[in-house]
């Protein structure tokens, strides 16, 4: 596919996101779509949104775990950026007014406190890090039914990026046992979900160094200051108006998000 074939599909794609008007996957048009189209589309609706005025702030990893790769039938890890107006308050209300079908999941996320690319190890991207804290992902698809098909249009669509809420506990992730934190996601009080953070590739910081490679392949690295989401650790959620969503973490405290119309 040429560059402007995939600049427009992102166009189509960034219209859905705003009008919040679900549409055909982009493989029923284009069968053959390969994963490095997925993210040439991704980095074009991504241009759009900075054209505009929107700001990259980070990038978050997904299916990196077990629970997330079964839900959506796929099962590499594969990334999207974050942007700024993507971030919602902790302890807040999230309207659902500017989603199409959005779901919540459990993530560990992380704060950036060096530059960092390449082939990294575990141990120089805890160095990397400045620090961890707990974050609800809210997913949302752009095409119809949040169905899932194929790696290349969840890539296309930015890996499902929708909104997210970081915790207000941040400690130094060298300061916390962070594979084997208990991570439990409640709903109005009940629990909905529960795991382990080593849920996620084993061990969360597995999702900095993985990102890192994949973000090599493309000439690009992690950057002082910017945000790392790891990836949910369990099954996500489809909201509901009223739906009072509380992430709990060891070490790293609890928020909520209070959903409205
Ligand atoms: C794809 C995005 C996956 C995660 O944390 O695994 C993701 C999707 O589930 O729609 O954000
Ligand atoms: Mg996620």
């Amino acid at each position: 596919m040429n560059l402007s074939d995939l600049a427009s599909l992102a166009e189509d794609l960034d219209h859905s996101r705003l009008f919040s008007q679900p549409r055909e996957r982009l493989t029923a048009a284009y069968p053959d779509l390969a994963l490095a189209d997925g993210y040439k589309i991704q980095r074009e609706g991504i241009k759009i949104r900075v054209d505009r005025g929107e700001k990259v702030i980070g990038y978050k990893m997904g299916l990196t775990s077990k629970a997330k790769m079964e839900q959506v039938k796929l099962s590499s890890p594969i990334y999207g950026v974050l942007i700024d107006s993507a971030l919602v308050k902790a302890n807040g209300p999230f309207s659902l007014s500017k989603s199409i079908h959005p779901k919540i999941e459990p993530e560990i996320a992380f704060v950036m406190g060096k530059d960092l690319s390449g082939k990294v190890s575990e141990e120089e991207a805890l160095d990397a890090c400045e620090y961890a804290c707990g974050a609800l992902e809210i997913i949302d698809s752009r095409f119809l039914h949040f169905k899932y098909f194929s790696l290349p249009d969840v890539v296309a669509d930015n890996c499902s990026a929708g909104y997210f809420a970081l915790g207000p506990v941040v400690k130094n992730p060298k300061e916390i046992k962070l594979a084997e934190l208990e991570m439990k996601m409640k709903v109005n009080g009940q629990l909905a979900q529960k795991a382990f953070s080593n849920s996620i590739l084993g061990n969360p910081i597995q999702s900095v160094v993985q990102l890192c490679w994949l973000l090599h392949q493309e000439g690009l690295g992690l950057i002082k200051g910017q945000l790392v989401l790891a990836g949910a650790a369990t099954q996500a959620l489809a909201l509901e108006p009223s739906m009072k969503v509380e992430l709990s973490i060891q070490d790293l405290g609890s928020f909520s998000l209070m959903v409205t119309e």
